[in-house]
C-alpha cells in the first residue's frame, strides 16, 4: 500500500483446526489484493513458539513475537492451535469471522489431515465447547465477532460474500 494511502482493515479469521480459515482466507485475499498472512506457517518460518501444549499436542505460540511480527499487517489470518486467539492484536482488528463446522463433518475432515487419539479429540472438544467462539468475545469487543457456519460449499461461498461485502461497506466508510 502506498504510503499516506488509508490503510485497509484489519480482519482475523479463526475457528478450530479444519474449519476452513486457510482456504476462505486465501479465497479473499485473492478477490481484494490483501496481504494474506497464515500466522501458524510464519511461526512455524521463523520458530516463534515458546513450549508445547500438551493438550493440543502442537506447539505454544511466543504472542509476543508474533505481535511484532504482524505489527505492519493488513490482512490477518490467524491460524490457531490451543493458544488460540489471546493474540494481543486486539487493537488493531477491525473485525473478527469465528468459523464454525459440525462434530461430524469436523471430525471427518480432520481424520483426513491425519489427526488421531488425543490430539483428534481435544481439537472436536474445542469445537464442540466453542471454545475459540468464546475466546474471540472475550478478546475482542463482541460487536466485531462474527460466528460464521463452515459445513459446505456453499456455505464457504456465502460467508465469501459476506466478508467481501463487509469489506466494500468498510472501505466507502473509511
Ligand atoms: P483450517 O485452515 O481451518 O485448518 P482448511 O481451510 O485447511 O481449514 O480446511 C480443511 C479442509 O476442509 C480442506 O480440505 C477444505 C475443507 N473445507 C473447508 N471449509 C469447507 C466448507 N465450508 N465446506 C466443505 N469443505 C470445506
Amino acid at each position: 500500500m502506498a504510503e499516506g494511502s488509508p490503510r485497509g482493515p484489519n480482519i482475523l479469521i479463526t475457528g478450530t483446526p479444519g474449519t476452513g480459515k486457510t482456504t476462505l482466507g486465501s479465497e479473499v485475499s485473492q478477490r481484494v489484493g490483501f496481504n494474506y498472512i497464515n500466522v501458524g506457517d510464519v511461526a512455524k518460518q521463523h520458530d516463534l513458539y515458546d513450549g508445547w501444549d500438551d493438550k493440543y499436542q502442537c506447539p505454544v505460540l511466543d504472542e509476543d513475537r508474533v505481535c511484532t511480527m504482524f505489527s505492519f499487517s493488513i490482512f490477518v489470518m490467524f491460524q490457531p492451535f490451543s493458544y488460540i486467539i489471546d493474540v494481543i492484536l486486539t487493537g488493531t482488528l477491525d473485525i473478527v469471522f469465528v468459523l464454525r463446522t459440525n462434530n461430524n463433518e469436523l471430525y471427518e475432515r480432520l481424520e483426513k489431515r491425519g489427526y488421531s487419539g488425543k490430539k483428534l479429540e481435544e481439537n472436536i472438544q474445542c469445537e464442540i465447547f466453542q471454545t475459540i467462539l468464546d475466546e474471540a468475545r472475550e478478546a475482542y469487543k463482541p460487536q466485531i465477532v462474527h460466528e460464521l457456519p463452515s459445513n459446505t460449499p456453499d456455505e464457504m461461498e456465502d460467508n465469501l460474500d459476506k466478508i467481501l461485502a463487509w469489506i466494500e461497506q468498510w472501505t466507502i466508510s473509511h
